[in-house]
């Protein structure tokens, strides 16, 4: 992509009106812009962003056996009748009619419609274990929207629902996602730490939330530290092996972590004091399991191996994938800009012409774009007249992982530059070897499929 064909609206100024340092810099580096109170457009650099994420969502469900589909924004008020929530949700839905005087709703969370999709189509115990998920757009109407995406009105989330025939099966349906979303946080560069939570208006027994430590985050949890150092790396799971995928969960659940809603202090004063800590957290995911809560009163219900009419066991997990963008950023910023990991980054690359309109540099800017391109590397080259100065800038605002640089006394000696943006370190080589060097990078973290 050049850059001089783009649309990228960096922000000069630090905008007033953010508060934490990842919503600046998201205005900054022109990847949102608010339409009206915690409502955004996502523009180009956002939401290559945004597609990122969802890219490493959908591969982690799917990698659990887990199927997408995709619901409507908009749901028929009298579903939520039937579960008994269209009243108890309160005024955080945003409730409407259409011409004919209908109720309806922008759905905050999908539990009742997928019932509704679920009673329709399944009758029997042999069409279990079933997990449905989607990524869509919710709307809640926060008293409080703030923090850019981390808190918005209109927000994306992955949520993914699970039937199955008994809580067994269910809770196996439970720890599936738990371990899925550690891979999927893992990926994007996170330490997110799962945590006994409390259900609120989704209902159920068993729940846990995922934080990722930020001094900004809006949860307060207590922890053992040992906890942030446990990893899931790249070992093999059966995501079928019931012992297996509980034995993961057993792992990351084991040392204490809980928000200020579970807290329990006697627990939390038996950690030796080095590894006792208390500090704020982001949420960007919650799981719960439920039971019959939905399926008795909608009637969802399947014939059992034994020919009774059973409700089937559910639970519904979701991943702020919007408030992602914002977590990430949290996580990963300097002084400069944003720093993204790789999973989650714009582009892998940028380009950097330090003398724009020099037939060499030139020549060499469109090879490598070419040849990074022909790889499948998508490369975003700052091909506008300006200072090398502001170049570089706005590179280290935006947080590409790689920059290659580009002039004409190291084209002399046949060299260009490769810097990494997380270490600064650089590293002088041929053309044709930034390209081998960075592709292969692209490949080892997944990254090669252009959006
Ligand atoms: C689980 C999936 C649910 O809604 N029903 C379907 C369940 N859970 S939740 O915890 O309420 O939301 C899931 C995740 O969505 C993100 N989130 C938000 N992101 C941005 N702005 C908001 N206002 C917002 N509210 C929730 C969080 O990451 C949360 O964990």
């Amino acid at each position: 992509m050049r850059l001089s064909r783009y649309f990228l609206p960096v922000l000069k100024e630090i905008p007033a009106e953010a508060q934490i340092v990842s919503h600046r810099l998201m205005l900054r580096a022109g990847m949102i812009r608010q339409q009206a109170a915690g409502i955004y457009s996502w523009l180009p650099l956002g939401y290559r962003v945004l597609r990122r994420i969802e890219a490493v969502v959908h591969e982690e469900q799917q990698r659990a056996g887990h199927i997408p589909v995709l619901m409507p924004t908009l749901q028929p008020a009298d579903l939520w009748r039937e579960s008994g929530r269209y009243d108890a949700y309160g005024p955080e839905m945003l409730r409407l009619r259409d011409r004919h005087g209908r109720e309806l709703l922008y759905g905050p969370t999908n539990e009742e419609m997928i019932t509704d999709i679920f009673r329709a189509h399944v009758a029997s115990y042999r069409d279990l274990p079933l997990t449905l998920y989607h990524i869509q757009w919710k709307f809640r109407d926060e008293t409080r929207p703030r923090f850019g995406v981390m808190r918005g009105r209109e927000f994306l989330m992955k949520d993914g629902y699970n039937f199955d025939i008994d809580r067994a099966a269910a809770l196996h349906a439970y720890n599936r996602h738990m371990v899925s979303y550690l891979r999927t946080y893992e990926r994007l560069g996170l330490t997110a730490i799962p945590m006994r939570a409390a259900s609120g208006p989704i209902g159920g027994d068993d729940t846990h939330e995922f934080l990722v430590l930020a001094h900004t985050g809006e949860s307060e949890v207590f922890y053992d530290d040992r906890v942030t150092a446990l990893r899931l790396g790249a070992r093999a799971i059966d995501f079928d092996d019931r012992a297996a995928v509980a034995a993961v969960c057993a792992e990351f659940t084991a040392p204490y972590a809980r928000t200020d809603e579970t807290h329990d202090a006697a627990l939390f004063a038996a950690i030796p004091e080095a590894h006792r800590k208390v500090g704020k957290a982001i949420e960007v995911g919650q799981i719960f399991y439920f039971g019959t809560r939905y399926s008795e009163p909608m009637g969802a219900v399947v014939v059992n191996d034994r020919g009774d009419r059973v409700p089937v066991h559910m639970g519904s997990h979701g991943i702020g994938v919007s408030r992602l963008a914002g977590a990430i950023i949290e996580a990963s910023h300097d002084e400069r800009g944003i720093v993204w990991p790789l999973a989650a980054a714009p582009f892998p690359v940028g380009i950097v012409n330090l003398r724009q309109g020099d037939g060499a540099a030139d020549a060499a800017c469109e090879g490598l774009h070419a040849a990074l391109a022909a790889k499948g590397v998508e490369a975003l080259y700052d091909d506008r007249d300006e200072r090398a100065g502001a170049k570089f800038a706005t590179m280290d605002l935006i947080g590409l992982p790689w920059r290659i640089t580009v002039g004409p006394r190291g084209l002399a000696a046949g060299r260009v530059e490769l810097t990494s943006r997380p270490s600064g370190e650089s590293e002088e080589m041929t053309p044709a070897a930034a390209v081998e060097r960075v592709a292969a990078l692209c490949a080892a973290g997944g990254r090669l499929a252009p959006l």
